[in-house]
């Protein structure tokens, strides 16, 4: 098959989820034999084409018209001040894509398929669609209404609206969503959920020596035996760390729990000063810098429990990372949560904790749960890398991706 793909995270720009899932989905593609051909976003200076790993990457080039959007701009994309930049920039990398397909590159060149992710590249696979005459998939990961806990844009809500409306399938990456989507009016016989995954060769425990998980303890002041809890992801409302810092609060009779949180957003001042406020400085870490993907396994093998106690997460691909590296995991299951539908909570296969992420004494409780459990809760994490090595590789997600591909093809 030739797929093309709209994307505005590639590497070497990684931002979240999608960006993981767009990279591991192409190479799975490439490996089989199909031909990728995807546009994301160039902000800076990349190069304009490029080959990635046997992708062809195309990254125009973005022009900056945001002071021209906001002469017509309606009042709520006013609203967005600065913010507007993005918005003008993500529209135009649509543009200059889809100008790009039909002026350059389809001249003599012929593709079956093509899949947008999320609002960022809508607008670029609809013009793909019409043009070339090809289906069009819709690759929801979030939605605006879930991100923003309903505080979002109405713009963005309706790119998602117009996208569900002219997409031939639509993947998302959970059944909870699924479930979202239908309630935001799209039709539940077009979607399919395909769950996320990891590389388990990379993500394994096995892979990484002794010294390098004690070095990294040390570094964060953690000796052998305190517990170390990880939190890994954006700082940003609907991950829950507010909540997380609360409940180690909580757990004063627990002093060997030491917490270390990973990751960058606009809470890290919040967060800074909650930890200072609560006397937590000795025992949470607030580590604010981006990390390599190397340095992020080391920190999961260093851990004894991952903890990410979203609101809201449609698949959590963190989740199954830390389940990889064979650690047990408390999550929060609340609401729209594709860690749900990851954990095995109870029985013989349990691989970690449901909890409430809105109640800090609930993710306390969860904590307990696993860290009071036979070998602090080490053969959770045993069962969960099973369960990723049976559910979640990026060689069964991309199976069954190229299945809905291919059935869509024979339809349309
Ligand atoms: O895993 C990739 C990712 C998801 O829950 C994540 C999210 C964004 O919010 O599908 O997309």
């Amino acid at each position: 098959m030739k797929i093309i793909h709209f994307s505005w995270e590639f590497p070497p720009t990684i931002v979240g989820g999608l960006g993981t899932f767009t990279t591991e989905l192409t190479r799975q593609l490439i490996i089989q034999g199909h031909e990728v051909l995807l546009f994301t976003l160039n902000r800076g200076d990349l190069p304009t084409t490029d080959n990635w790993k046997g992708v062809e990457v195309h990254r125009p080039k973005i022009v900056d018209f945001s002071d021209i959007y906001r002469i017509f701009a309606d009042d709520e994309l006013k609203k967005w001040g600065e913010g507007l930049r993005f918005f003008s920039d993500v529209v135009t990398y649509n543009m200059l894509s889809a100008s790009k397909l039909i002026n350059q590159i389809v001249n003599d060149r012929k593709f079956d398929l093509v899949d947008a992710h999320d609002w960022l590249g809508i607008t670029g696979g609809i013009v793909a669609k019409e043009r070339l005459g090809v289906p069009l998939v819709f690759h929801m990961h979030s939605t605006e209404k879930g991100r923003s806990m309903g505080k979002g844009s109405r713009t963005i809500e309706d790119f998602e609206y117009l996208g569900g409306q002219m997409a031939d399938r639509v993947i998302t990456v959970s059944y909870a969503m699924m479930e979202h989507l239908t309630t935001l009016g799209f039709e539940r016989d077009k979607i399919r959920v395909i769950w996320n995954g990891v590389d388990p060769s990379k993500y394994n425990p096995h892979r990484i020596k002794e010294e390098g998980k004690k070095a990294l303890r040390r570094r964060y002041g953690i000796t052998d035996e305190d517990v170390m809890l990880l939190f890994v992801g954006r700082l940003t409302g609907v991950k829950g760390v507010i909540n997380l810092v609360k409940a180690i609060a909580s757990l004063k009779e627990h002093s060997e729990l030491k917490l270390v949180i990973l990751g960058v957003g606009e809470l890290d001042v919040e967060i800074k000063n909650l930890i200072k406020d609560l006397e937590l400085e000795e025992r949470v870490k607030l580590r604010t810098e981006f990390v390599d993907e190397e340095e992020r396994i080391l920190n999961y093998a260093a851990s004894d429990l991952v903890i990410l106690p979203s609101f809201y997460e449609p698949f959590g691909i963190v989740c199954t990372e830390a389940m990889s590296m064979a650690k047990p995991v408390v999550v929060g299951a609340r609401g729209i949560s594709g860690f749900k539908e990851q954990v095995i909570p109870d029985g013989d296969k349990q691989c970690g904790v449901h909890i409430n992420p809105h109640d800090p004494e609930d993710i306390a409780w969860g904590i307990k749960q696993v860290i009071e459990s036979e070998d602090r809760g080490e053969w959770m994490g045993v069962n969960g890398r099973d369960r990723v090595l049976e559910n979640f590789s990026w060689e069964v997600i991309s199976r069954e991706t190229i299945k809905t591909y291919r059935e869509l093809i024979e339809e349309c």
